[in-house]
C-alpha cells in the first residue's frame, strides 16, 4: 500500500481505497508535525552517533531510513493504546512524548530506560528479540478479560501495537504471539519493519514469502506497506489500530523500508552489502520524498529553514546536556525492579552497599572529562 510515491505525488490506488478515510482527516499541521519529527528524530541519530563515537555512550542504533515507518505509525497509536517496542524505535517514542535524554542515559548505560510506561505508554525497550511481541500479546489478552475493547466507549477501549523486525520474524516467540493474538482475537497491531536486513543476514534467509503473509497461517491477516512513505504508514496503522480497538482482532503490518546505517555503531555493513544497494534505497529516502510532497502543498522555504535551525539546536542541547551526565548512585539499579519494595531486593541493596564500603566506598569518577573510555572502535 502507498500512497505518496517517490516523487511526492498523493495518489490512492483502487484496491486501497479503504485507508484514504484516515489521510482525508490530517490537516496542514499534521502534515508540518509529521516532516518535523522525521527531521528531528534523524538529527538526534546522527548527533547519537556522533557522541558514541566520542565516548559518550557504549552504543547507539541508529534508525535512518525507517523515520516515515516510525513517526506515521507511532502517530497511527490512539491516545491511550500501548506500544511495546524492540530497541530502534526512537521515532515513535517521541510521538509519544518520551525525552530522547532517556534513551540516550539508556545506551549510556546509567539508566535502564528511565520513561514511565504508565505515563508514556511506550514500554520499555526489548533487547531480546520477539520477547515484546509476547508482552503486548499478554497485554492485549488482559484487555480482552478486563472488558476494555469493542465497548465503544473511546474513553475505555484501546489497542495494543508491538513493533519487531525482519529477523525478530525467524524467533518461536513472534510465532507464539501470533498463535495467542488469533486464537483470543486480540485487539493488537503486529508492527514489522522490514529493513531488510538483521546484523548481516539478508531477509531472504528469514523468509521465503513475504513477511506480511507470514501470520496468515495463524489466523493473523497481514497487510504490506511501503515504509517509507509517513501518510500510507499512518494511515495503514490508524485503520488496523481502530478496527482492533472495535474488536476486530489482531492484524499484521509490513513495513517495507531499509536500514540504511549501521546495524549499530559495532557493525560496519560495507563487509556485507554492496553499495549500490544502499544507494538504491537512499534515492527512496522517506524525508525527502515527504519534503517533496509539501512542497507540491505550496509548503515554502521557511518551514524547511526553521526545522533545520531546530535540529541544530536539539543537537546542541543533547551535546550538552550528555556532557553533564553525571554517574548514577550504585543503588540506583534496584529501584523499579518491583512496583513495590521487595524484601529480597534490600537485602541485596543493602550487600552491595556493605561491600563497597568495605573496599573504601563507592567513587564516581565526575570530575573533568566523563566520557566512557571507550567507543569509537568499530
Ligand atoms: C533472542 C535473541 N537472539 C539474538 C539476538 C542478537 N541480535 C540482536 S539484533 C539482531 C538482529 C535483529 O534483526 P531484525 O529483527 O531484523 O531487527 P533490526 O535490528 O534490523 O531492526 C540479533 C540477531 C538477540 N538480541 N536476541
Amino acid at each position: 500500500m502507498q500512497l505518496l510515491s517517490v516523487d511526492g505525488d498523493f495518489s490512492v490506488p483502487k484496491e486501497h481505497a479503504g485507508y484514504a478515510e484516515f489521510v482525508r482527516d490530517l490537516r496542514e499541521a499534521d502534515f508540518l508535525k509529521f516532516y518535523r519529527d522525521m527531521a528531528r528524530i534523524r538529527r538526534f541519530d546522527n548527533e547519537a552517533t556522533a557522541l558514541q563515537r566520542q565516548g559518550q555512550m557504549g552504543l547507539w542504533v541508529p534508525a535512518i531510513g525507517q523515520e516515515a515507518a516510525q513517526i506515521g505509525s507511532g502517530y497511527g497509536v490512539g491516545p491511550n493504546d500501548h506500544i511495546f517496542p524492540s530497541y530502534r524505535e526512537h521515532g515513535v517514542a517521541i510521538t509519544h512524548g518520551v525525552d530522547l535524554m532517556s534513551i540516550v542515559k539508556m545506551f549510556r548505560g546509567v539508566n535502564h530506560g528511565g520513561w514511565n510506561p504508565n505515563e508514556t505508554r511506550f514500554h520499555l525497550y526489548a533487547i531480546v528479540l520477539g520477547t515484546q511481541a509476547l508482552h503486548a500479546t499478554g497485554y492485549a489478552m488482559g484487555l480482552n478479560f478486563e472488558g476494555r475493547v469493542g465497548t465503544g466507549i473511546p474513553e475505555n477501549d484501546l489497542a495494543v501495537i508491538t513493533y519487531f523486525g525482519d529477523g525478530a520474524t525467524a524467533e518461536g516467540d513472534i510465532s507464539e504471539a501470533f498463535l495467542f493474538a488469533a486464537t483470543h482475537k486480540t485487539p493488537q497491531v503486529f508492527f514489522c519493519q522490514n529493513n531488510q536486513w538483521a546484523i548481516s543476514s539478508p531477509v531472504g534467509t528469514q523468509t521465503t514469502v513475504p513477511l506480511f503473509k507470514r501470520g496468515e497461517g495463524f489466523g493473523v491477516p497481514g497487510v504490506r506497506v511501503d515504509g517509507n512513505d509517513v501518510l500510507a504508514c499512518y494511515a495503514v496503522t490508524k485503520k488496523h489500530m481502530d478496527d482492533a480497538r472495535a474488536g476486530l482482532g489482531p492484524t499484521l503490518v509490513e513495513a517495507l523500508t531499509y536500514r540504511i546505517g549501521a546495524h549499530t555503531t559495532s557493525d560496519d555493513p560495507s563487509k556485507y552489502r554492496d553499495a549500490d544497494e544502499v544507494a538504491h534505497w537512499q534515492a527512496k529516502d522517506p524525508i525527502s520524498r515527504f519534503e517533496k510532497f509539501l512542497r507540491k502543498q505550496g509548503v515554502g522555504q521557511d518551514f524547511f529553514d526553521e526545522v533545520e535551525q531546530a535540529g541544530n539546536d536539539l543537537a546542541a542541547e543533547l551535546r550538552e546536556a550528555t556532557f553533564a551526565l553525571k554517574e548514577p548512585a550504585l543503588e540506583d539499579m534496584f529501584d523499579h525492579v518491583y512496583s513495590e519494595p521487595h524484601p529480597l531486593i534490600e537485602e541485596q541493596r543493602a550487600w552491595l552497599l556493605g561491600y563497597e564500603e568495605s573496599l573504601g566506598g563507592h567513587n564516581p569518577n565526575n570530575d573533568g572529562d566523563n566520557s566512557l573510555g571507550y567507543g569509537g572502535t568499530a
